[in-house]
């Protein structure tokens, strides 16, 4: 009976001791803070072609094109993204069509009823006008300059247009005398296809 009592005290003296200890725990001093609301949102790369975004734009169609001429065009490649991207030359397609095989084409020796002679004769100079005239100036990057006919299929320029920035790509064409040969491209059609690519780099 004794002993009884005696093992219930100390169960009350244990349960007292663990409950003052709970109680200690509670008063310790505490504090939180959050750090929530964490998002990842991604870049945008977008690029422009004249303001034009989406469809394709035909930058020329130059008819009644003859020896001596020296037309050239512009495009305006604009990066409205928010990350720089690098710009390149992804594809060129050139197609030399004959159309008509005139009698002048004949008698100049063109034999090639089904191909076109334009593009082996006409030079482009294609380059990027940073001042931005129209005109090859001093620190312009050319791409190319040669005869279209032989332009490679693509150019990979790494070429950085910053976010919210663009940069003036400039053709040159030059008929110049090749004499009687010229008369072998009468009434041909070049058609230049160009493929323009504005890529991200990880090492930016
Ligand atoms: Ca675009
Ligand atoms: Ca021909
Ligand atoms: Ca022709």
């Amino acid at each position: 009976m004794r002993n009884a009592r005696k093992i219930t005290l100390i169960l009350v003296v244990v349960v007292m001791v663990i409950g003052t200890m709970a109680m200690g725990a509670l008063s310790y001093f505490s504090d939180t803070e959050t750090s929530a609301g964490n998002t990842f949102t991604a870049a945008r790369l977008d690029m422009t072609i004249d303001g034009q975004n989406g469809v394709n734009v035909q930058k020329f169609n130059i008819e009644r094109f003859s020896p001596g001429s020296q037309p050239k065009k512009s495009w305006t490649i604009a990066n409205i993204g928010d990350i720089k991207g690098y710009f390149g030359i992804s594809s060129v397609i050139v197609q030399n069509l004959e159309n008509a095989l005139t009698e002048p084409e004949e008698e100049a020796g063109d034999v090639t009823a089904d191909i076109g002679e334009l593009g082996d004769l006409v030079n482009i100079r294609l380059f990027i006008d940073y001042g931005k005239d129209g005109w090859v100036s001093t620190g312009d990057k050319t791409i190319y300059n040669g005869k279209i006919s032989n332009l490679p299929s693509s150019f990979d320029l790494d070429e950085e247009i910053s976010a919210g920035g663009d940069i003036a790509i400039v053709a040159l064409f030059d008929w110049w005398n090749n004499g009687d040969l010229d008369n072998t491209a009468q009434s041909d059609t070049c058609n230049i296809d160009f493929t323009f690519r504005l890529t991200q780099r990880t090492d930016q």
